[in-house]
């Protein structure tokens, strides 16, 4: 503990890459713990291809998600600390709960790598798109909530505006990419090139609740040339190996207090 705290009050500029273990205490369940989402799911109702064939096992699951009120955590009040001390450069979440922002996080200092729920949008036209609200009415009455576009092609299905397995991820994540790590191009699979320290870029990042499994993000440490922090229950098989610091535990109990 002490360690993160040094490299906390040291840093101007931290950039936190974070997913689903920060929400876990607010009792949303992660995708692939023992009591995840991927064990009663099955990791293929939330992509592309399975969705548009068959979208009922993803509302299904839309449905249960939505009935629940999940409000932000220790670790999401952390973050909006480093916002107020002026030192939270970015953080780019994987979440789609939105709860960055419910806890008050600048929209402009949050990445929301795979998407969000505020509207729904056409899995097949994508120019389709309507407030969450409106789908969630229209799921309601409907059960099944077609695309008024698309005059009813294969698969023009809506969805919350997430990003499912097999979509591409919002422009805005490469540009704040290039932007906080001074990362110039990208390779294979989204996979950021090599990272330049000098300027001001950020000086610290800080890896909270992610297995780190999801291309492109999780390439994203590995090309970051200052401190990297990972807190998370479980090691990663690669990472754990070159962050500077791998704290195990639950990361309210690590930064919650801080
Ligand atoms: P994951 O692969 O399920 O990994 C979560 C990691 O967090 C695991 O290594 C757990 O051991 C760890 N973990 C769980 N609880 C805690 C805790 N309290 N403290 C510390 N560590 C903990 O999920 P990732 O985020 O790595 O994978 C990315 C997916 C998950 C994204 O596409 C997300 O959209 C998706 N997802 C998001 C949410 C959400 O928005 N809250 C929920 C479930 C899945």
């Amino acid at each position: 503990m002490e360690a993160l705290r040094e490299r906390l009050q040291r840093a101007q500029r931290i950039v936190v890459i974070c997913g689903a273990g920060i929400s876990t205490s607010a009792g949303i369940p992660d995708f692939r713990s023992a009591s995840g989402l991927f064990e009663k799911y099955g990791p293929e109702v939330f992509s592309l291809s399975t969705f548009t064939r068959e979208p009922n096992s993803f509302y299904r699951f839309y449905r249960e998600f939505r009935a629940g009120t999940y409000a932000p955590t220790p670790t999401h009040r952390f973050l909006k600390r480093l916002q107020e001390q002026g030192k939270l450069m970015r953080v780019y979440t994987q979440n789609i709960d939105g709860l960055e922002l419910s806890v008050g996080l600048d929209p402009g200092l949050v990445v929301q790598v795979h998407g969000h729920m505020r509207t729904a949008n056409c899995a097949q036209c994508r120019r389709w798109e309507i407030p969450i609200a409106e789908f969630d009415t229209r799921l309601d009455r409907e059960g099944t909530v077609r695309c008024p576009r698309c005059h009813g092609a294969r698969g023009a299905y809506l969805k919350p505006s997430i990003v499912f397995y097999g979509e591409g991820l919002p422009t805005r994540f490469r540009q704040c990419l290039e932007n906080d790590l001074n990362i110039k191009g990208f390779g294979g699979e989204g996979r950021p090139k090599k990272a330049y320290r000098e300027g001001p870029f950020a000086d610290l990042m800080l890896v909270l609740g992610t297995s780190l499994q999801v291309a492109p993000i999780k390439y994203v440490p590995e090309v970051f040339p200052g401190p990297r922090v990972y807190i998370n229950a479980e090691p990663n098989a690669i990472f754990t190996r070159y962050a500077d610091l791998w704290i195990p535990g639950k990361c309210d109990d690590v930064v919650g207090s801080l």
